[in-house]
């Protein structure tokens, strides 16, 4: 197992970041949580909230704040990763929040968190945050609160934010929307084909770790991925490490910083991650106020009269969406 104690000796030793945030007020974890929590029940209060992270955000936020997505197939060890890195991460004296997104679909608050993403809570430590966002049948199977959630939290002043989605598909397309960065987690397991390559992940990661690497095959599969990737305009990088042993850690994480600046330097202005996740936000915002129209017609009998009426030939196909959502632009 990795040593947790030493990273927790050495974050109690360095804690240069642990002041008041970005905002000059001390970080409040509560505070933060209901915030999240207002965000996923939406509405006016949650746009409110919004605005004045993006407010903050404008003021004075930091170009070497990092949203990470971590993505994989189950149980490939992202949860255990992200734990890992973070105590490096907080040895560094960086401070650090993981968003897991969770599928179990029920707002699951805090009880279940710790065990989810395999970390202790630890309360007391204003370095760390941690919280499970819902996805709530969400059409794109990635939370509606996500991108939202994440600017909360860089509104905080985090150094380093992580985002875990669960399984493969469309989840893990969707981060790579609000991301500045996607960390493709693979096991050193599967068939003469790497799961990710028939999820199409591949495409949308910035980053490959192969964990695990104390089991056997983790090199053979690091292998197949780095031939199978050569043909790539840019192949991303593809490392070892163990979460489990705690190896290849802190090279993972550099590699994080590495690629994250890389990609920032690419833009046109460091910001422009942010601008994704605004842009993620209205996207999201616009489906669920969609859904809920939908919702509404159907429970109101609008829709099947509207279906009725088209299907008898008593009024044309033209024009019933306009009837269903309101005129489109
Ligand atoms: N041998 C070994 N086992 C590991 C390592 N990392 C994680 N595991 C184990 O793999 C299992 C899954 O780990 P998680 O970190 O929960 O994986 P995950 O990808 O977050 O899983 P989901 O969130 O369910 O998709 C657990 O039993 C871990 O203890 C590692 O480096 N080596
Ligand atoms: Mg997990």
């Amino acid at each position: 197992m990795h040593d947790g104690a030493d990273a927790v000796a050495a974050a109690d030793a360095v804690t240069p970041s642990d002041g008041p945030s970005s905002s000059g007020e001390r970080f409040d974890a509560r505070r933060l949580a209901q915030a999240i929590s207002a965000v996923e029940r939406g509405g006016s209060e949650a746009d409110a909230l919004i605005a004045a992270a993006l407010a903050r955000l404008a003021a004075g936020a930091s170009a070497s704040q990092r949203v990470v997505g971590v993505t994989g197939a189950p149980g490939a060890g992202k949860s255990s990763l992200i734990a890992a890195l973070s105590d490096v991460a907080r040895a560094a004296g960086r401070r650090v929040a993981i968003l897991a997104v969770d599928p179990s679909s029920a707002i699951t608050g805090g009880a279940l968190l710790g065990d989810r993403v395999r970390i202790d809570e630890r309360p007391d430590d204003p370095g760390r945050f941690m919280r499970s966002i819902a996805t709530r049948g969400s059409g794109r199977a990635l939370s509606h609160t996500a991108a939202a959630a994440s600017l909360l939290v860089e509104a905080e002043g985090f150094d380093l934010i992580f985002i875990e989605t669960v399984g493969a598909g469309q989840a893990d397309l969707g981060i790579a929307r609000l991301a500045d960065l996607v960390l493709l987690v693979e096991g050193p397991e599967g068939g003469d084909e790497v799961q990710a390559m028939k999820a199409g992940l591949l495409e949308s990661a910035q980053l490959i770790v192969v964990n695990k690497s104390d089991r056997p095959g983790a090199d053979r599969a690091a292998e197949r991925l780095r031939s199978g990737l050569s043909l790539a305009a840019a192949a991303p990088p593809v490392l070892l490490a163990s979460a489990a042993e705690s190896r290849g850690i802190a090279e993972l994480l550099a590699a994080i910083d590495a690629a994250a600046a890389a990609r920032a330097a690419d833009t046109s202005a460091p910001p422009a991650g942010r601008l994704r996740r605004v842009a993620a936000h209205l996207v999201a915002a616009a489906e669920a106020r969609l859904a809920s129209r939908l919702e509404g017609a159907e429970s109101s009998g609008a829709l099947a009269a509207l279906a009725a009426a088209i299907a008898a030939g008593e009024r044309p196909l033209e024009g019933a969406i306009d009837d269903l959502l309101g005129p489109g632009r």
